[in-house]
């Protein structure tokens, strides 16, 4: 909650808002923005300044980290949930329950200084997040601030933190036992990228109907025995579905996971009447068509909400360190005191006691493969 008294706060100025010319939006912008006007003067005059030395004032409370938590009238405000957001910029929100018009939807655009506090303006607003903003008419209005966030599914795009959704509790890994074939590898990747984001991971395996499910035991009991929860599902046969709503219960999960393996279908059969759209895999490839376009938040009939996301097509980890992967596979962490050197890596180092362990089969050969090609960043 922000505190009642404001105060100014330093902030990186952003690239983009260096013109020299005179916007467009000069004036419009400052009876809606009163919190700016005197950036906006000075950004108006000011020229021939390093870029990287140019802070702004803003009006607001330095929060955690380096969250700001902006000034805002939150008696002309409603607090909402971000429903989708396309670009950062078209939104829409759901007003929370307990509020006027709640659960009512509504279009928002993000006023501009939200996207200034934001490190990476691509992030200023995501799936989930909590906003205050300001109802305008015809269902339309404007975000005027995102509120700290919990826990977050990012990805890595172009070098750049990608977060698609915030306010995470647990993230559902989905993959299939065929069509597209399992891909332990994938899954791993995932598990490392929901601890990072410190949320919870259920692995799912679905299209369970196409395969014995004998032959999956051995790869389920090596992630149970790690400590997941590992859900064998088929949506035509219905199995695993009752343990998955059970499991989504008053949760805020987000279904991950290549594309084709089931994740739009199995919502539907989780909740029937989302209607969400689902695509055939491709005969020849053998892979999904990214028929789910950008991530949606769906209301659960018996509590809490899930987020269908596209396929993804690249998993960069964002912002795991070579040295802190050891850490984010847990059956190493006995193994790794062992090593001769302290910044072992486990790759070809001299004494390594966590190569030992996989030599005997204490270690699963495929969990340390795995662990290897995300050290090295091989796809
Ligand atoms: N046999 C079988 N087919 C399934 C099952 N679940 C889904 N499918 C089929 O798999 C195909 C892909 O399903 P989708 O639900 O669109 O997959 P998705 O993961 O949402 O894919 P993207 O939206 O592209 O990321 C469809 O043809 C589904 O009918 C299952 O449990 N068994
Ligand atoms: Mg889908
Ligand atoms: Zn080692």
């Amino acid at each position: 909650m922000a505190k009642k008294i404001s105060k100014k706060v330093r902030v990186d100025f952003r690239k983009n808002r260096q013109n020299s010319a005179r916007q467009n939006d000069f004036t419009r912008q400052i009876h809606a923005d009163e919190s700016v006007i005197e950036d906006i003067d000075r950004e108006q005059r000011v020229s021939g300044k390093g870029a990287l030395t140019r802070r702004r004032t803003i009006l607001g409370e330095q929060g955690e980290g380096d969250h700001v938590v902006l000034a805002v009238d939150e008696a002309a405000c409603l607090r909402g949930r971000v429903i989708s957001a396309i670009g950062s910029t078209q939104c829409t929100v759901q007003v929370d329950e307990g509020q006027e018009g709640s659960g009512t939807r509504f279009e928002c655009t993000v006023r501009r200084v939200v996207r200034t506090v934001a490190r990476n303006a691509r992030n200023a607003v995501v799936t989930g997040d909590r906003v205050l903003f300001l109802p305008g008419k015809n269902e339309c209005g404007v975000i005027e601030r995102v509120e700290p966030r919990q826990g977050i599914i990012a990805r890595g795009h172009q070098y750049k933190q990608h977060i698609l959704v915030a306010n995470v509790s647990q993230v559902a890994i989905i993959s299939s036992a065929d069509e597209p074939p399992l891909k332990p590898a994938l899954i791993d990747r995932f598990v490392v990228s929901a601890a990072k984001g410190e949320v919870r991971a259920i692995i799912v395996i679905n299209k369970c109907d196409l395969v014995d499910v004998a032959d999956l035991q051995p790869m389920i009991g090596h992630y149970a025995q790690l400590g997941y929860t590992v859900v064998a599902a088929s949506v035509p046969t219905g199995l695993g579905i009752a343990w998955l709503r059970r499991l989504l219960k008053h949760q805020q999960t987000v279904f991950t996971g290549q594309s084709g393996v089931g994740k739009s279908s199995l919502l539907n059969a989780i909740q029937p009447g989302l209607s969400m759209k689902t695509g055939d895999i491709s005969r020849v490839t053998q892979k999904g068509r990214h028929t789910t376009r950008f991530a949606q938040l769906q209301e659960l009939s018996f509590g809490g909400w899930v987020v269908d996301t596209p396929g993804i097509r690249q998993l960069e980890l964002w912002d795991v360190h070579p040295a802190e992967m050891e850490g984010y596979f847990i059956e190493f962490r006995p193994f790794v005191p062992g090593c001769k050197f302290p910044d072992c890596l486990h790759l070809v180092e001299e004494g390594c006691a966590v190569r030992e362990a996989v030599k005997q089969d204490l270690i699963s050969q495929i969990r340390y493969e795995s662990y290897i090609r995300l050290v090295i960043g091989d796809d």
